[in-house]
């Protein structure tokens, strides 16, 4: 069997290159971003998405003629794209939900999507506690959750809150007005400020969270950011020419949007968020808190289910001359995990 080398420095040892190692690996492996859209039928989810890649990826529900069948997404679908910049692989993925709120009875219509991210959790478990880990897991928890509110301007639907309540436990969630296009700036405001409060009231919990840990210049990145949440965005599948440029944009009654125009909706301002300012915290909140917490949950239930297994072996009668138990024969339940 070979043996470590030890190998005797003369002079400059190096392992201040450690980061740079570190950061080589993790290049070459890339990162897995993963963020979902959660929210009512028809309020640009989709169109979102394609606006956000800048691509056609996903059907929206638009249509070129009033005869022409409603596309509403029917399943929990995801797009992905790799992108690269300066030598740093990132695998986006967007996770598209079907609308919800929109039948007549919307009894438990979040669970789908409720299940597709515990779904994600329990499968990363599984993998960690496979006695062969693997040295790096495929990452399919979803670090971002953009929850997608109707520009009413009054207040949040109770079927948004009964939603969010399921979601704000389990997942960083991040508010957006949809199709802001359709409010004045200072409807905008008061909106916002409205679901700041309901968000407050209903005891909802909104990314990013409070922690001892943050350094300065997070307190002050997260300030910024909580002064914008809930994003005012508008999506399009449509190209404008502003400037000889051509930029996805939208006509409204007060004239032309362009999506990429600070002065008219937060869709840069959301991406910047989701790709330069908070990308590392999300990932990272959701290992630390969402999945540390579902963590903790299932093996706990675990610990408490072998206690009670182990209790009913112990309780069971061992002599088999017990009257009325001649020859009984107890069979062993098979061990929860075959090992090895
Ligand atoms: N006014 C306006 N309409 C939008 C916006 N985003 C999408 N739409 C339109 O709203 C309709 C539904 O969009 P879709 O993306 O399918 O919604 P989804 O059901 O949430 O996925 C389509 O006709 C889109 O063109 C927006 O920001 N403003
Ligand atoms: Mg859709």
């Amino acid at each position: 069997m070979a043996t470590a080398e030890t190998v005797q420095p003369k002079t400059y040892v190096g392992f201040d290159s450690i980061t740079s190692q570190i950061e080589k690996k993790l290049l070459k492996r890339g990162f897995q971003f993963n963020v979902m859209c959660v929210g009512q039928t028809g309020l640009g989810k989709s169109t979102l998405i394609n606006t956000l890649f800048a691509s056609h990826l996903l059907d929206s529900k638009g249509r070129t003629s009033p005869t022409e069948p409603i596309y509403q997404t029917t399943e929990i679908q995801t797009v992905s794209h790799v992108v690269e910049e300066n030598g740093v692989r990132l695998q986006l993925n967007i996770v598209d939900t079907p609308g919800y709120g929109d039948k007549v009875n919307n009894e438990r219509c979040w669970d789908p999507v409720v299940k597709y991210i515990k779904d994600q959790h329990s499968a990363y478990l599984r993998k960690e506690l496979t006695a062969q880990r693997e040295r790096h897991i495929p990452d399919t928890r979803i670090h971002c959750c953009l929850f997608f509110i109707q520009p009413s301007g009054h207040s949040l639907k109770p079927i948004d809150v009964v939603v969010l309540k399921k979601l704000t436990d389990i997942t960083n969630i991040v508010p957006v007005i949809a199709k802001s296009d359709a409010l004045t700036p200072d409807e905008l405001m008061g909106f916002k400020e409205r679901i700041r409060e309901e968000f407050a009231a209903n005891g909802l919990k909104m990314y990013p969270y409070d922690s001892e840990l943050l350094d300065e210049d997070e307190r002050m990145m997260n300030a910024h950011v909580r002064s914008i949440i809930p994003f005012a965005v508008v999506g399009s599948e449509n190209e404008i020419i502003v400037d000889g440029k051509a930029v996805r944009g939208r006509k409204s009654r007060w004239g032309v949007i362009n999506v990429e125009n600070e002065n008219h909706c937060e869709f840069v301002s959301l991406r910047n968020f989701l790709t330069r300012t908070h990308l590392q915290d999300l990932i990272e909140t959701t290992s630390m808190i969402h999945y540390e917490t579902f963590r903790a949950k299932q093996l706990l239930s675990l610990k408490e289910s072998n206690q009670l297994q182990n209790q009913a072996d112990r309780s069971r009668p061992i002599s088999p001359g017990m009257p009325g138990n001649a020859g009984a024969v107890y069979p062993r339940p098979a061990p929860a995990v075959a090992g090895h």
